[in-house]
């Protein structure tokens, strides 16, 4: 929706040498019309709106400046990648962003030449740099690496210790710390302070005050106009900064959205020095699109939205998120409970915390993007008698493995784990699935994993794992919406390691953990036209199993089916596990574990999804006729 865009300089533009040959005073306009058509783009897809708008002018800047693709230009996390897309060669995809076969919604080395290094999670922009610094240097070759990271993105541990082995290393590299004051809520912790104090203790620096500051730290590459501007530098307090200190070379503030600061500066630290620089540069999220820049949020993320009145089109729900559902069995529980606490690494609405927060201000931590930390920090919580909620998307998770490991489970430690998005995640593709929660928490003795069919079902397992103390405990629930069923106040606490039938059958038996339960009901009902009757049960726990329940079904069907939404090593794993070693599998029954299959499974829309990963009712009527060695005469989508 919304008038096309004019983009007279940017049809020229097929890559980023066509940038590199437009004279400077082009670049602004080419940087219009960039964010017009951005913005255009998204406005029909959705997708990452606030953050690509915020970095436009640097985009514009950078590929001008710099010989890319063997300059290398590495975007944390990726999702304000839009504009280099846009520059790279991917203009004529960008409406197929996020939806099946077309571009990913972060950089992907496999889509283009452009792309360095793939993203999703952040702050692991400066170590692939300096990775890639040092192969340079063992080459011997002389190509730029850029990393471009923002402020929420330097909060993670990963960012220091990168900043630490650069400075000790010394190789040539140029990271940009792209400081909108803004992650996906509004910044937490020192680091932000830090940064604004930064800001506003100096003025931007342009050419003139840049050429004071470098002929200090590269006294053999600068000119005669230089030298002289170095008297003016006498006696002014420079340097000093947090970056300096860990041997970066600190040039900043620059206003990211003047090119006449960023064009002169860039081309300057190309041109000068060696070791490691820093260059901070101040934008603003979501520049150039009034609602952007008024949301709170400032669009961090879109549905598909009107350009002309901003309003995004998002389908009424038709029944609560998980999200929601979670937050409200959270707070039901803090209110019996002042024990309880929750716990968020950034995401607070993301997470549903925000509602928390505003509940129970004082019991809600956000520790910024360091989910490490925010293991360790519930783990210290719970030696102190506490209730943490870490609540936290699944692939967020794989980050602070070793913390649950380490400092959770090893000592037996009551922290609650409560993992969002787990499961297949649609638009956001395989850097965001939440794929193996189950397979690497289940494996860990201690843990009870718990996965949620329903939201009403997940309103008891919030109460379960707040009345479990004894030790770690996780509730796994998805993406998107529940079925729409009616909710209590609060959730009941379930016996730990107890299963539920939810019918009863004499041939096939569907154990399923989580919300594919529903496809295992309308699998049931399928299995009826050929004659078979089923019983379908919900494990409700990976661990510990229910096992005097599978014992029953392995003994009294000829098929048990065990389906799941994680990666093999899960659930359907742990079953066999127990049945081999029981004997159960020596009397003819025939077993088939339905999960996610071995790859990483692009982005599309959840139900192709589904389809390709082989869990949807269908498969689970072919998995069983295939088990009987029946014909399968009904349509299905995997084989
Ligand atoms: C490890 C990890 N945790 C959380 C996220 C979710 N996330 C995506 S973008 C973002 C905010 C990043 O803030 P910043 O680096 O300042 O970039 P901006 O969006 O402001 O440009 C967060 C928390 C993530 N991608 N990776």
């Amino acid at each position: 929706m919304g008038i096309k865009p004019v983009t007279d300089l940017l049809d020229q533009i097929s890559g980023s040498e066509d940038v590199s040959k437009l004279d400077h005073d082009q670049l602004q306009q080419l940087a219009d019309e960039v964010r017009s058509d951005m913005i255009h783009a998204v406005s029909q897809t959705g997708g990452h709106l606030g953050a690509g708008l915020g970095v436009v002018e640097l985009t514009v800047a950078l590929h001008h400046v710099f010989n890319m693709p063997k300059d290398k230009l590495i975007w944390d996390v990726g999702h304000q990648c839009y504009p280099h897309k846009i520059l790279t060669g991917r203009r004529d995809r960008m409406k197929s962003i996020r939806q099946g076969g077309g571009l990913a919604g972060f950089t992907k080395r496999k889509e283009s030449e452009y792309d360095p290094f793939g993203a999703g999670h952040s702050s692991t922009s400066i170590s692939a740099g300096l990775g890639m610094a040092v192969s340079r240097d063992l080459r011997g070759s002389d190509e730029n690496i850029v990393a471009v990271i923002g402020d929420g993105s330097m909060s993670a541990g990963m960012a220091y210790e990168a900043m630490n082995n650069a400075g000790a290393l010394k190789s040539r590299l140029i990271v940009i710390l792209n400081d909108n004051d803004m992650s996906i809520a509004p910044p937490v912790g020192a680091m932000s302070a830090y940064l604004a104090r930064l800001i506003s203790s100096r003025s931007f620096l342009n050419l003139r005050d840049f050429a004071k500051n470098i002929v200090k730290h590269f006294p053999r590459t600068i000119s005669e106009k230089a030298k002289k501007a170095e008297e003016y530098a006498r006696g002014m307090a420079t340097g000093g900064t947090l970056f300096e200190e860990l041997g970066f070379y600190y040039v900043g503030p620059v206003d990211g959205h003047n090119m006449d600061h960023l064009l002169p500066v860039l081309e300057n630290v190309r041109d000068a020095g060696e070791g490691p620089v820093l260059i901070h540069v101040v934008t603003q999220k979501g520049k150039g699109y009034r609602y952007a820049e008024e949301a709170d949020d400032k669009y961090h993320g879109v549905s598909k939205f009107n350009v002309v009145t901003g309003t995004q089109s998002k389908s009424a729900p038709a029944a609560p998120s998980y999200t929601g559902v979670f937050a409200k069995a959270l707070i039901a529980e803090a209110e019996g409970d002042e024990k309880v606490i929750a716990i968020t690494a950034a995401m607070p609405s993301g997470t549903g915390l925000d509602k928390f927060e505003a509940a129970f201000p004082d019991r809600c931590f956000d520790v910024g993007i360091a989910e490490q930390h925010a293991v360790t920090f519930a783990a210290g919580m719970a030696t102190e008698g506490f209730k943490p909620f870490v609540t936290i998307y699944s692939t967020f998770l794989q980050r602070a493995y070793d913390q649950v490991v380490h400092d959770v489970a090893v000592q037996n430690l009551p922290v609650r784990f409560a993992i969002d998005r787990a499961g297949l995640v649609g638009a956001d593709g395989p850097t965001h699935a939440g794929s193996f929660d189950v397979t690497y928490l289940a494996s860990l003795p201690n843990f009870v994993v718990m996965a949620a069919a329903d939201e009403r079902e997940l309103m008891n397992m919030v109460a379960t794992a707040a009345a479990y103390d004894t030790g770690p405990s996780a509730v796994r629930y998805p993406r998107g919406e529940g079925i729409g069923l009616d909710l209590p106040q609060k959730g009941e606490i379930l016996d730990i390691g107890k299963g539920r039938i939810m019918q009863k059958g004499a041939h096939i038996a569907i154990l399923s953990l989580g919300t594919r339960l529903q496809e295992a009901l309308a699998a049931a009902e399928s299995l009826k036209a050929h004659g078979l009757t089923t019983t379908v049960a919900d494990a409700r726990f990976a661990k510990p199993l229910d096992l005097d329940m599978i014992r029953d079904l392995a003994l009294n069907h000829e098929v048990l089916v065990t389906i799941e939404e994680g990666s093999i090593g899960g659930f359907g794993s742990h079953v066999l596990d127990y049945l081999s070693n029981e004997g159960l599998l020596e009397n003819g029954l025939k077993v088939r574990t339905l999960n996610l299959p071995d790859i990483f499974q692009d982005q599309d829309s959840p139900e192709v999804m589904y389809q390709q990963a082989g869990l949807c009712a269908s498969d689970i009527v072919k998995a069983s006729l295939k088990a009987l060695r029946r014909n399968d005469t009904s349509s299905s989508s995997t084989a």
